[in-house]
């Protein structure tokens, strides 16, 4: 493999090429200078970000990313900033996307889902028994390493991808909707633990069905159908994983079984 080509300075950091862009943040590949290890560097514009008032937040959950440390969530190893940017320093996860598999080679078995499911439930597991939430549980947050293992990125970093409108509350911005909770689109005011078990549960609805659980073009449509939590199983799932996903995707975060879930009750099917 060619080596990326070394352009500028960021830090410790010496920055090579653009890796992708986000709805917020350009990642770019970078070398740590004194180890030579390489990360993500992910660049956020200070005026975009900080107009809201949430510099204070975006502190908040920095800090306490740092202490997340797990084998299936993107590390956090530090997070600079210069007159009109932010940069955070990310573990760099080269397998790609989840979810580029499933466009590429379509749904997969059950026994594998099973796999990344349980990667996933454990990421989110460790991160909610430090009060620590995702909100925004989407494939793109879904990275693999080169040994195929799942690591969730973006954890904790919620205030990026929120906004505060008048009323001086958080708000989820545009972006996709399909992975969100009911109570979040709703804007009832949400429990984060349970907001973010209803995403790994379509989620895993997409692993095993190859589909989204809700979709429509039109986007009231899609409310509805999430809010009323109409969908249908494909014929070929089993009952154990029918059954996982009937009990995650439930529209009230207070029945749905154990679900939306005790701290440390891992569901598997
Ligand atoms: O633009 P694409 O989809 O190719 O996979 C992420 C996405 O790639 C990648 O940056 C793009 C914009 O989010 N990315 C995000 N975090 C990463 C990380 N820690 C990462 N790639 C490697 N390591």
């Amino acid at each position: 493999m060619s080596q990326p080509k070394i352009k500028r300075r960021i830090g410790k950091y010496e920055v090579g090429r653009t890796i992708g862009e986000g709805t917020f943040a350009k990642v770019k590949f970078a070398r740590n200078s004194e180890t030579g290890d390489p990360v993500a560097l992910k660049i956020l514009d200070k005026e975009k970000v900080l107009k809201h008032k949430m510099a204070e937040q975006i502190r908040r959950e920095i800090a306490t990313m740092k202490l997340i440390q797990h084998p299936n969530v993107v590390r956090l190893y530090e997070v600079m900033g210069s007159k009109t940017k932010i940069y955070i320093v990310l573990e760099f996860v080269t397998g790609g996307e989840l979810f580029d598999k499933i466009v590429n080679h379509g749904r997969m078995s059950e026994n594998e889902a099973r796999r990344y499911f349980q990667q996933l439930i454990n990421a989110v597991d460790y991160c909610h028994s430090r009060g620590v939430f995702h909100r925004d549980l989407k494939p793109e947050n879904l990275l693999l390493d080169t040994l195929g293992n799942l690591k969730v990125s973006d954890f904790g970093l919620s205030a990026l991808s929120q906004q505060v409108r008048d009323d001086g509350l958080l708000h989820t911005t545009c972006g996709t909707p399909n992975y969100v909770a009911p109570e979040v689109l709703e804007d009832r005011g949400y429990d984060g633990a349970t907001a973010d078990l209803w995403s790994c549960g379509v989620i895993l609805f997409v692993l095993v069905a190859g589909y989204l659980p809700f979709d429509d073009p039109n986007l009231m449509n899609l409310y509805k159908k999430i809010s009323a939590a109409e969908f249908t199983c494909p014929p070929w799932l089993s009952f154990s994983a029918r059954k996982l996903i009937t009990r995650i995707l439930d529209p009230n975060p207070e029945t749905g079984e154990p679900w939306r879930m005790p701290h440390g009750k891992i569901a598997t099917f």
